[in-house]
């Protein structure tokens, strides 16, 4: 089941990115986290965000993030605002950037004011950059003027956070890691949202939302760079992808499962063998997988899957969902239970002329 993406909506028009004769001077777009069920994890090319492998994911339904991209050409830099206040500088050197990258395409030089609103809790691998620079590659091509199919807004919100390019699309989706590098890499690195998929939720167990240490992108680099279990995990990923499209293309919630647990934990035992080592699991992350495997004993078919963080997302068919619910509740210490479904793509709320 997929649903309400980007590509079905005429928010976007069938071009490849070029400039129209007119901008809009103000854009407003809303995006929905994404949560790997084949995890991307390792970039060939840092610069142009191009991943080793590919990986496959489903939006969500909660968590939203809106941004509002406002040019002002009377302004002699931008300004990034996240949550109501002035953005940490890391943050807004990353928006900085993004925007200069779109101003180049766009052949446009005012500078914009950008206001993100985040619903997920930032920095704790519950995919806050998925959907920010989902958001804000939407809103910044409207604001700037660029037409742009959205397969170009996903090799353009790539370049933002790698995980964002799946965020342009609803449902299952999939991120392509595409050949070679420079512009070849470039244009054949993109995401695209499967057909169809299975009836499912993902029950989210809230450990802690405290923001990780260290980043994803440091923590990738590290993993590559130092883990002798990297390369083995990439190739092993390779096939999961294979097995994964086929899994959810039959709907077969169980082996979606059971591949999602086995390259999740994969990632994480390359994480552990870094060195220094990473770990963002936490002892109350290993408690839900034992709830998990608790769940499964009973003949509940739920699978973990965690990100770069200490939360644990629970995969199941819907009609289980409650059942997983409440079994996460009995671990007092959780923060919240909260229950995704697939969700829609990015979408552009409100744009005004110029
Ligand atoms: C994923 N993660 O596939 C993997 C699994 C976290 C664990 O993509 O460096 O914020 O900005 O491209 O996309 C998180 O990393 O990293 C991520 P960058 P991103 O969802």
């Amino acid at each position: 089941m997929n649903t309400g993406n980007a590509a079905d909506t005429d928010t976007f028009c069938p071009a490849s990115f070029s400039a129209t004769d007119h901008a809009d001077s103000e854009a407003n777009a809303v995006a929905y986290p994404n949560m790997a069920l084949v995890k991307y994890w390792g970039k060939r090319d840092e610069s142009l965000v191009l991943p080793v492998t590919g990986s496959l994911s489903m939006t969500l339904d909660i968590f939203p993030t809106t941004t509002r991209v406002s040019l002002e050409p009377q302004s002699s830099a931008d300004s990034v605002w996240f949550d109501g206040r002035p953005a940490p500088r890391h943050i807004r050197d990353r928006v900085e950037r993004f925007l200069a990258l779109v101003r180049e395409r766009a052949g446009r030089s005012e500078h914009a004011r950008v206001e993100t609103t985040n619903t997920v809790p930032t920095g704790t691998g519950l995919a806050s950059s998925a959907s920010g620079f989902a958001a804000l590659a939407a809103a910044a091509t409207h604001a700037y003027g660029l037409r742009s199919t959205p397969r170009d807004l996903s090799r353009l919100a790539r370049r933002g956070s790698g995980s964002a390019c799946r965020s342009i699309f609803g449902g299952f989706v999939i991120w392509h890691a595409g050949a070679g590098f420079g512009a070849d890499g470039d244009d054949t690195s993109y995401a695209e949202p499967l057909p169809a998929g299975p009836d499912a939720a993902l029950v989210i167990a809230i450990v802690d939302t405290a923001p990780k240490t260290p980043s994803s992108r440091t923590a990738m680099r590290q993993s590559m760079t130092t883990s002798p279990l990297y390369l083995p995990w990439a190739c092993a990923s390779r096939a999961d992808l294979l097995e994964m499209c086929v899994a959810v293309a039959d709907s077969d919630v169980a082996r979606v499962g059971r591949i999602a647990e086995g390259n999740a934990l994969g990632m994480h035992a390359v994480l552990l063998s870094a060195r220094p080592a990473i770990r963002y699991l936490s002892p109350l992350s290993l408690r839900v997988l034992d709830r998990v495997e608790q769940l499964r004993s009973a003949g509940v078919p739920a699978y973990a899957t965690i990100d770069a963080g200490p939360n644990v997302a629970v995969w199941c068919a819907r009609s289980d969902e409650q059942r997983v619910v409440a079994a996460l509740h009995e671990i007092e210490e959780l923060l919240s239970v909260r229950v995704a479904h697939p969700g829609p793509g990015v979408t552009v709320t409100s744009s005004g002329r110029s």
